[in-house]
C-alpha cells in the first residue's frame, strides 16, 4: 500500500512550532468501519486482562468493577490485523515527514470511554510515563473511530508546551492503585485549544505536549486508536527523575507479574 497523505510545509512548520497538529482524515470511512468492529470485539473479550495489558487507565482497576477509562497497551496484538492498514501506511508516512528517515513505529494502544460514564484523562505528557535514562524524540498519532467532540472527550492541547521539560506528576488522585498520571500543577487551561474531529480524522501531539479529554457525557461510547512513533533513543548523560512511576502498585502491575511467572513456570516445565 502506498501512503494517500503528504503534509504541507505548512502543516509540517506548524506542528514543530505549536507541538500539535490536527488532520481531517487519516484513511477511508470504510477502513474506519472495519476498525470500529475490531476495537469493539478487543473491548468486549477484554483481551490482554490476564497479562495486565487490559485495564482501567482512570479507576482502581478491580475485578469485577466497571473500568471508568478501559485501556488495551498494543491491539495489535491481539489483532495483527490492525498492522495491515492505509491508516499504519498513512501514519508512518506522516511520522517521517515529522522526525525523519529513521523513525520507526514504537506501539499502539486504545482509550475507550463508555457512554455516560468515561471519565476525563486528566492533564499530562506523555513521555511523563516513560523511560528516565533516555532521550527521543516521539509522537503521537490519536484517532477517533466516531466524530470526537467537546461532549465525548476530544483532544485538548496547551499550544508550545512541548518546548518545556517533563513536569512533576503524580498518579490520579494520588491513588497508588491507578495507573494514569496527572500533572501536578495544571497548566494554563485558558490556553487550552480544543480539536473536534471527524471519524478517521487525527491528532498528532509531540510527547511532552500536555493535554487533555473531558469525560464522555453523550450515551455512546467514545473510542480512540493511538499509534506512536520514535526516534532511536539516545542514553541521556543525566537522568530524570520520574519518581511517580515508582509510587505505583497497580492490579495491572500484578496480573502482569503473575502471568509471567506462569509462563516462565510452563518454560521451564517444557524443558525438563
Ligand atoms: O484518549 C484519551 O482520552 C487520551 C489520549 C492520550 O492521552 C494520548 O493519546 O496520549
Amino acid at each position: 500500500m502506498t501512503p494517500t497523505i503528504v503534509l504541507t510545509p505548512d502543516k509540517i512548520n506548524f506542528y514543530h512550532r505549536e507541538g500539535y497538529l490536527s488532520i481531517s482524515a487519516l484513511t477511508t470511512s470504510e477502513e474506519v468501519d472495519r476498525l470500529r468492529a475490531i476495537y469493539d470485539d478487543l473491548f468486549r473479550r477484554r483481551v490482554g486482562r490476564e497479562e495486565g495489558n487490559q485495564f482501567d487507565l482512570g479507576g482502581t482497576d478491580e475485578d469485577g468493577k466497571d473500568a471508568v477509562l478501559p485501556q488495551i497497551l498494543g491491539p495489535s496484538r491481539y489483532a495483527p490485523v490492525l498492522n495491515d492498514t492505509l491508516l499504519r501506511v498513512n501514519a508512518l508516512a506522516i511520522a517521517i515527514q515529522l522526525l525523519g528517515p529513521t523513525t520507526k513505529f514504537s506501539g499502539d494502544h486504545a482509550i475507550l470511554k463508555p457512554a455516560n460514564v468515561g471519565a476525563e484523562t486528566p492533564w499530562h505528557q506523555d513521555e511523563a510515563y516513560w523511560g528516565e535514562d533516555v532521550d527521543h524524540e516521539a509522537i503521537s498519532i490519536w484517532i477517533p473511530l466516531q466524530a470526537a467532540t467537546m461532549i465525548n472527550g476530544c483532544m485538548q492541547f496547551i499550544p508550545r508546551s512541548h518546548l518545556v521539560e517533563v513536569q512533576p506528576h503524580h498518579t490520579i488522585g494520588y491513588d497508588p492503585r491507578i495507573h494514569g498520571l496527572e500533572m501536578d500543577q495544571l497548566p494554563d487551561i485558558s490556553k487550552a485549544v480544543a480539536c473536534p474531529l471527524p471519524a478517521g480524522g487525527a491528532t498528532i501531539h509531540h510527547a511532552r505536549t500536555m493535554h487533555y479529554t473531558g469525560p464522555n457525557k453523550s450515551d455512546k461510547p467514545r473510542r480512540a486508536y493511538i499509534l506512536t512513533y520514535s526516534t532511536e533513543a539516545r542514553k541521556r548523560t543525566t537522568p530524570r527523575n520520574h519518581y511517580w512511576n515508582r509510587t505505583k502498585e497497580t492490579p495491572r502491575e500484578q496480573r502482569a507479574r503473575q502471568a509471567q511467572q506462569a509462563a516462565a513456570k510452563a518454560a521451564g516445565g517444557e524443558a525438563s
